[in-house]
């Protein structure tokens, strides 16, 4: 029986793609009767916290946070170093330089520590190459090991940054679309290729075996999984209106989800008249966004386990490189984000937001400036 129900999908699966490609040739428009799920914008005012700068002099930081076993607070810098500082000591741990191409969405983008980290000393490394192209490879005692990924990069933007490892163990990156206004060559909804997905790969298999997750990315430049839930929080950077906060919670082997760009911008259906939205995985909608009355690009931050804000426990942190304007919002039990509160105090060029070593944020100002909540 089973392999003939296969059959019968997969022919059904064929013929819905046949009608949607007669729709789209017809010159119909394949978002009509699509309906958005309703979604979350601000409530009002918090004053949850406020922040103290806590570090200077860095050359464009991308990520700040913590390592297994280790106190310490690990820093990125996009021009190729990993810096480790202890106190007032920084030391650095890892330099590439001489290997990344730095622009203004280009260098080293990402860091994930290796669950194991403390007892194994692996890590992994995300940035652009000197032509500009995607690596991901592992590190080791400061040195590069094994290459887990090279992707080629079309144009200078949109090229993601986030690693992390998912609570199955995998690691995962986001991936940009590859660049230029409304993804031109339509990659993010083409499951062939690696732009504009989300992806993991298992560290310890013998050939690296990437895994597509989820589909139709902008520029998912930051995202993490909340440990309590499972779930991934990514902020998925907008194109001319709208940024994005989506929170999608990764089941085993199902077709990848598909967060909708660029047929959809947010919510809202795009200006682009040449837009793809594969059908093959389900549609899923941000739980919150913002216009760019009040920003121009998000970036993703976690759900705030910490001891030292109580206001703040369970509610996911966020915010907008352009205007600085911090957020957080509650996460509701099934998708939508509710009560999403502006927080009175703004980091300036906020590139990323990493708990330390004991869940507290860190903010990271491309500036190069360090922040905490106090
Ligand atoms: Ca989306
Ligand atoms: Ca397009």
């Amino acid at each position: 029986m089973r392999p003939r129900l296969l059959v019968i999908v997969l022919s059904s699966a064929a013929a819905l793609a046949v009608v949607a490609a007669v729709a789209v040739g017809a010159g119909r428009d394949a978002r009509a009767g699509i309906t958005p799920k309703p979604v979350a914008t601000e409530r009002g005012r918090a004053n949850s916290f406020s922040v103290e700068r806590i570090g200077d002099g860095f050359n464009r930081p991308t990520w700040a946070g913590a390592a297994p076993g280790d106190d310490a607070l690990w820093v990125l810098e996009q021009p190729g170093r990993v810096l480790r500082l202890d106190g007032d000591e920084r030391t650095t741990e890892i330099d590439i330089s001489d290997r990344v191409l730095l622009g203004a969405e280009q260098g080293l983008l990402g860091i994930a520590f290796h669950p194991d980290f403390a007892t194994n000393d692996r890590l992994f490394l995300h940035w652009s190459d000197r032509r500009g192209d995607t690596r991901v490879a592992e590190f080791k005692d400061g040195k590069q090991q094994r290459e887990l990924l090279f992707v080629d990069q079309p144009e200078e933007n949109h090229n993601g940054g986030q690693l992390a490892f998912g609570p199955d163990g995998r690691l995962y990156l986001g991936l940009g679309d590859g660049g230029g206004a409304f993804d031109p060559e339509e990659r993010a909804q083409d499951p062939r290729q690696r732009l504009g997905k989300l992806l993991s790969v298992n560290v310890d298999a013998p050939k690296p075996d990437w895994r597509v997750h989820l589909t139709g990315l902008r520029n998912p430049w930051r995202f993490s999984f909340d440990p309590a839930m499972g779930e991934v929080w990514i902020g998925d950077v907008g194109q001319d209106e709208i940024e994005e906060v989506n929170r999608v919670l990764l089941e085993g082997d199902e077709p990848p989800k598909n967060l909708g760009w660029d047929a959809f911008e947010g919510t809202a259906k795009t200006e682009d008249g040449d837009y793809r939205l594969d059908k093959a995985g389900e549609l899923v909608w941000p739980v919150a966004q913002y216009t760019h009355d009040d920003g121009c690009s998000v970036t993703g931050g976690y759900v705030y386990h910490g001891t030292k804000f109580p206001k703040l426990s369970g509610r996911y942190l966020y915010g907008d490189f352009c205007s600085g304007v911090l957020w957080s919002l509650k996460p509701a039990p099934k998708g939508l984000a509710t009560d999403v509160r502006r927080e009175q105090a703004q980091v300036p060029q906020l590139a990323h937001i990493g708990p330390d070593a004991e869940g507290e944020p860190v903010f990271v100002s491309a500036s190069g400036a360090l922040y905490r909540a106090r």
